[in-house]
């Protein structure tokens, strides 16, 4: 059985998502991001982690990644033409969108009071609707990629989730519909509603 550790309102919830479309249990350690628990696991404090047995694993993607391969659903296999599209789109969306938003975390609530810089957050917003614009383009079916769902789905659709609760501008109908269709999924609402 797998444990999650993070709290669900954080990159965990990416994990706890992954976890419900593949259909594995899992137990949920709900700790936030620097504590005491977090550090168990990760000595950075960074969350999530992933418990799999003896071995603990780091990074949300990376563990997306880890049980894609192993479980062998939500990724093309490893090695592949398509698989190199597909991670050309997912480390689009970490460069483009996850590192956006979290550059504006840090300048809100991360770094201390005295190295924040609250006007970066005008550029980091406008730069995420831009990256916003060029995703919607891009999508033509119900998944970004073919004609099921893949890990940049789950990726996407959390980091569009994260800019309306960091109160960037609303993306536009095309995407926003997207993502809802994606939110609609009863393995994220298994996963959204999970305590902590
Ligand atoms: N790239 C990592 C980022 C992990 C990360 O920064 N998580 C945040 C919470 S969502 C955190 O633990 N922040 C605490 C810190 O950076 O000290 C991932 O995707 O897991």
């Amino acid at each position: 059985m797998y444990t999650v550790v993070g709290a669900t309102k954080s990159r965990a919830m990416r994990v706890m998502w992954m976890l419900e479309e593949i259909g594995q249990p899992y137990t949920h350690i709900a700790c936030g991001p620097r504590s005491d628990e977090a550090k168990k696991y990760n000595p950075s404090g960074k969350i999530p982690a992933l418990i799999d047995g003896d071995d603990v694993l780091t990074d949300s993607v990376a563990i997306m990644h880890y049980l894609a391969d192993k479980h062998g659903a939500l990724t093309a296999p490893a090695g592949t033409p398509a698989r190199a599209r597909q991670d050309a789109l997912t480390f689009w969306l970490i460069d483009e969108m996850d590192a956006i938003l979290w550059a504006a975390a840090k300048h809100s609530f991360v770094f201390p009071q005295e190295q924040r810089v609250p006007e970066i957050k005008d550029s980091l917003k406008a730069e995420f609707a831009r990256s916003a614009s060029i995703l919607s383009e891009r999508i033509e079916g119900p998944y970004l990629i073919g004609d099921s769902v893949t890990v940049p789905d789950l990726l996407a659709t959390h980091c569009i989730n994260w800019s309306i609760g960091a109160g960037f501008p609303r993306v536009d109908d095309k995407l926003g519909n997207w993502a809802k269709s994606m939110r609609d999924r009863p393995a994220f609402k298994a996963a959204a509603t999970k305590e902590g």
